[in-house]
């Protein structure tokens, strides 16, 4: 695991597949080394660049060695024939790029049994809720990394309330600036800490 986390960290192309491989060989369930290990490697890339060590090519550099390392492991993370348990649209908000979070949830909600409905990123409110409209998902998150676009999410939800579709949809959001707070302030039914976290959220909700 730790092997994954200093891959990404060391922005090693070469080798993030092979040791990817390795951790599945150790029997490591894939969703650990996703949640764990690619979760921990971003989060120290992050304090490089916090701390001026890195600079923007080494995180994009970052968040596509993860990505090469996510094709090795989706195939083990896919639940396969399993009856779907319901359909999430996710999306990174209006004026954000930043995917690498959303995408770490959205493959682990499709390991868990949901249907991804994955709207990329720069996702204006109007798409979310015109998605609501034709595709009728019974959850919606919304990631945001930057303390500029939360605002996205909230006017999300007031287009979802205008347009009466509130009461239809759960509202999950997520990002390194989301707090419960912020949830509750914008009417969305909660904040998810983590990816593991927000998977769990979306269980209980489509079990009640
Ligand atoms: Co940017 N960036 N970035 N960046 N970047 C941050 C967010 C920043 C905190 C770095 C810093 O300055 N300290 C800062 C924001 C400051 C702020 O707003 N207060 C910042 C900035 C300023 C910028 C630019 C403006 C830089 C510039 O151009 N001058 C620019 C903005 C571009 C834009 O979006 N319009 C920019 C660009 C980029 C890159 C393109 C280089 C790259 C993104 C690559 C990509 O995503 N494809 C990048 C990266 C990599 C980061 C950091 C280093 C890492 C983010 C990341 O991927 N983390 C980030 C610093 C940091 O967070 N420490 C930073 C790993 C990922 C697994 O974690 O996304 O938090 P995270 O997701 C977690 C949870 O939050 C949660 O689950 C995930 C897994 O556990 N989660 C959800 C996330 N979404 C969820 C949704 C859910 C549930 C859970 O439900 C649906």
């Amino acid at each position: 695991m730790d092997k994954v986390a200093q891959a990404i960290v060391n922005l090693d192309f070469d080798g993030i597949q092979g040791i990817c491989k390795q951790a599945l060989d150790a029997k490591i369930p894939a969703y650990r080394i996703v949640s764990e290990a690619m979760a921990k490697g971003m989060d120290e890339v992050g304090k490089k660049y916090e701390a001026n060590e890195y600079f923007l090519s080494e995180l994009i550099a970052a968040g596509e060695v993860m990505k090469d390392g996510l094709k090795v492991l989706q195939p083990y993370l896919k639940s396969g024939d399993v009856k779907k348990l319901g359909k999430v649209a996710v999306g990174t908000v209006k004026g954000d790029l930043h995917d690498i979070g959303k995408n770490v949830v959205s493959v682990l909600l499709e390991a868990a049994g949901f249907e991804v409905i994955d709207l990329g990123v720069d996702v204006p409110a109007e798409k979310f809720v015109q998605t609501v409209k034709e595709q009728k998902p019974q959850i919606i998150g919304m990631s945001a990394l930057l303390t500029i676009t939360m605002t996205e999410m909230e006017t999300t939800i007031k287009m979802l309330k205008q347009q009466g579709l509130k009461d239809k949809v759960k509202v999950i959001i997520g990002g390194a600036p989301i707090t419960p707070e912020y949830a509750k302030k914008i009417g969305a039914d909660a904040a998810a800490k983590d990816a593991v976290d927000g998977v769990n959220i979306c269980k209980e909700w489509v079990k009640a």
